[in-house]
């Protein structure tokens, strides 16, 4: 029979809604071995008009306004961080040490000092955990490492990154308050560094390997904003745009791109491979196509006939392609919140003796590493060893 999994949700925002919604689905489309139960969700006392909706909506059985209490309770089994980030290492420490399973949205921390301490918490306690990085478990980025794993890319000479927006290019657009926080450096940690390269960096290396060495350039291009919270304008300090460039130890070459200032582009994460045998292409704005150019095959060596080699589009929606057997039929597509849905069931199914369910907090700590290095070589000028 399957067990029940008590959630406290630390967070009501748009984090919380993405994890709520895989709680309330997981089940109707994964056999996992437990039945999330959705029991508390916290919110600060001046936001409970927006934790009473949040409640209602996703039919949580009580709300908090200290989230400490959810914490020591003994029905809790599970915590799911998602407040803003200077608060994940508090309670993710505090929930390991009360023996509760953890998991914690992206970015893990506010820098890897924090990130060490979290993984030394979980890791002592031996409880299970998991950070969020969602887009592992797009099928068709889940599909891009399987191609790559297969050895379809051979040799790898680059890897080609961008994660842009563009919903900050307003000078009119304020920092802090519930919805802009990810702009004040104090509650963010970084800006587009730790918000969307860590999705980049996270993949990058579960794909192609740990990077060695970073040099990385990072902007402002609006120095003041108003803050919400102060009412005051106050200095931007987080990066707004970063780029950098990646060596890694398995001697490719790679490129990374973020910004918050890309006209057009809303959420446009892109991801390359080119090797000797192959080359692999993604975009998060066309979710379900992933693009392959094969050139040779894997075992013979053989070269594809000329007249047929070229970029082929994949639609991954087959049975036989990742997760995708797990919903309707092939040719029909699946979306943004079903990423977290996935990514729900591989770690439910871990708990129960299934395959152990990536990025733990000691695995996605070297993301963290790596953003910190991204910074730090912005600050300096300078190429930084991981
Ligand atoms: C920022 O706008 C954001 O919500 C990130 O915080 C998420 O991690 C990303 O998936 C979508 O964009």
């Amino acid at each position: 029979m399957t067990k029940t999994l008590n959630v406290g949700m630390l967070g009501c925002g748009f984090m919380a809604r993405t994890h709520s919604n895989a709680y309330a689905q997981v089940a109707h489309f994964f056999e996992v071995p437990y039945q999330p139960v959705l029991k508390v969700c916290y919110g600060r006392e001046q936001d409970m008009d927006a934790l009473k909706k949040f409640q209602k909506m996703w039919g949580y059985e009580s709300v908090e306004t200290d989230w400490k209490k959810i914490i020591e309770r003994r029905d809790i089994d599970i915590v799911d961080v998602v407040s803003p980030n200077f608060l994940h290492k508090e309670m993710v420490v505090a929930a390991a040490e009360a023996g509760k399973k953890v998991i914690c949205e992206k970015p893990m921390a506010m820098n890897l000092q924090e990130a060490e301490e979290m993984v030394a918490a979980v890791e002592k306690a031996g409880v299970a955990n998991l950070v969020m990085f969602n887009y592992r478990r797009v099928p068709a980025v889940s599909l891009f490492k399987q191609i790559v794993d297969e050895g379809r890319v051979g040799r790898p000479f680059h890897y080609r990154a961008t994660y842009n927006q563009d919903y900050t290019i307003s000078q009119k657009v304020p920092q802090g308050g519930a919805a802009l926080w990810r702009l004040n450096a104090k509650v963010a940690g970084s800006g587009v560094t730790g918000d969307l390269l860590a999705h980049s960096i996270d993949t990058a290396e579960w794909i192609n390997g740990p990077i060695k060495r970073v040099v990385a350039h990072t902007e402002i291009f609006i120095k003041e904003r108003k803050n919400i919270d102060t009412g005051q304008m106050e200095p931007i300090t987080i990066d707004d745009a970063c780029m950098f460039l990646a060596l890694f130890e398995n001697g490719s070459i790679g490129t990374f791109e973020s910004t918050r200032y890309a006209r057009g582009r809303k959420n446009y994460s892109s991801m390359e491979i080119n090797g000797e045998n192959g080359a692999i292409f993604f975009n998060l704005e066309e979710p379900e196509y992933l693009q392959f150019f094969r050139y040779a095959d894997p075992d013979s060596g053989k070269k594809v006939e000329d007249h047929l080699t070229g970029w082929q589009k994949i639609l991954v929606t087959n049975g036989e392609h990742p997760y995708m057997g797990k919903y309707w039929v092939p040719g029909t597509t699946i979306g943004y919140e079903h990423y977290f849905i996935n990514t729900l069931a591989d770690f439910l199914t871990s708990l129960d003796g299934g395959p152990k369910c990536e990025p733990t907090m000691q695995t996605a700590m070297r993301t963290q590493k790596v953003c910190d290095a991204v910074i730090r070589s912005a600050e300096e000028g300078s190429w930084i060893d991981i």
